[in-house]
Formats: structure tokens, C-alpha cells, sequence
């Protein structure tokens, strides 16, 4: 299956935490389209760093219970503390697609409830799947990405 994944560091050496994540995940799923790293303002608790954040493209066998299960054991490996949401953290794995997957379970909601309007997932997923389909609301990422009325505080990075 192909799946979207998008990554966010705001605590330590976040390029560090990036490229390490991206290495673990990559001897699990294969890894495909990665797309520019971006330095970004926090969106929701504005009380903490900037993130870096990245989306990728990979595909797996996992059954998206696994890849979560997988993507939060990294999360830990890299050193998150659970139990406080929004808190500033090394690492957040968030899996946006899973092929056209829409699936609504306590644990776990695919396509990721909060893309449609967070720009620092909208932003590098334009760059390397424009015109990759939202299963639910039947758009693509393009179009998703021209209702967002201003982008802010997305920017790329230039050495990447
Ligand atoms: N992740 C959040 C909340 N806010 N803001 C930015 N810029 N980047 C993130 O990855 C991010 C966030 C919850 O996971
Ligand atoms: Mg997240
Ligand atoms: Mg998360």
C-alpha cells in the first residue's frame, strides 16, 4: 500500500531527529518521495519551538493498526514523552494517507482529521504529490492547498 507520512521535530537537533526517524522507518516500509525539510511556526500551543516538519511517501504490507504501532515506537526511540498532547517533542510520526483508506477508530482516524487545514502538511505534500486525491473529501492536494487563504510561517529550507 502506499502511504503518506508526515514528521515533526520541534525539540533537540530537529534536522538530526528527522534524518533518524526517516532511517528507522526506512527499514521497515520502503521509503519513496521525501519532500524538502521546512522550518515552521507551531500551530495550536504557539507556546513552543519551531517545528521542522517533512511529509514522505512509502509503501508497506503493515495494516495501518501496524503502522502506527510502528510509528510510535520510533516516536519513543527517539526519546517523546507520552501523556502530554501538543507538548514540544523530538519526533511525531502522523500517518496522512493509507492508499484511499477513510477509516474512523478511537485510536486512529485516516486521512489525518487536521491536513485539510495545516499548511505545514499541505505545503511539502504540494511539492511532491499535487495532485494525489483526498479520499474523502474526493479533492486533490492542489486544491486543497489553494483554499487555504495565506500561508504563514511555512519556510522552506534552503540547504535541503
Ligand atoms: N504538530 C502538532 C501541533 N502543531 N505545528 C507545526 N508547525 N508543526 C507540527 O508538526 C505540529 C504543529 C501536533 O502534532
Ligand atoms: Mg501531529
Ligand atoms: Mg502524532
Amino acid at each position: 500500500m502506499t502511504v503518506y507520512l508526515g514528521l515533526g521535530s520541534n525539540v533537540g537537533n530537529r534536522q538530526d531527529n528527522l534524518d533518524r526517524a526517516l532511517d528507522l522507518l526506512s527499514q521497515r516500509l520502503r521509503i519513496g518521495e521525501v519532500s524538502s525539510i521546512y522550518n515552521t511556526e507551531p500551530i495550536g500551543n504557539v507556546n513552543q519551538p519551531r517545528f521542522l516538519n517533512l511529509v514522505c511517501q512509502a509503501y508497506t504490507r503493515l495494516v495501518p493498526r501496524e503502522l502506527l504501532t510502528l510509528a510510535k515506537g520510533i516516536e519513543l526511540k527517539l526519546g517523546r514523552v507520552l501523556g502530554k498532547s501538543n507538548a514540544p517533542r523530538p519526533i511525531d510520526i502522523d500517518i496522512l494517507f493509507y492508499g484511499d483508506l477513510v477509516i474512523e477508530t478511537p485510536e486512529l482516524v485516516i486521512p489525518h482529521p487536521r491536513l485539510t487545514e495545516r499548511t505545514f502538511v499541505l505545503v511539502p505534500l504540494t511539492e511532491i504529490a499535487p495532485d494525489l486525491v483526498h479520499p474523502a473529501s474526493g479533492k486533490t492536494v492542489k486544491e486543497l492547498m489553494s483554499t487555504v487563504t495565506e500561508v504563514q510561517g511555512v519556510f522552506k529550507l534552503q540547504n535541503d
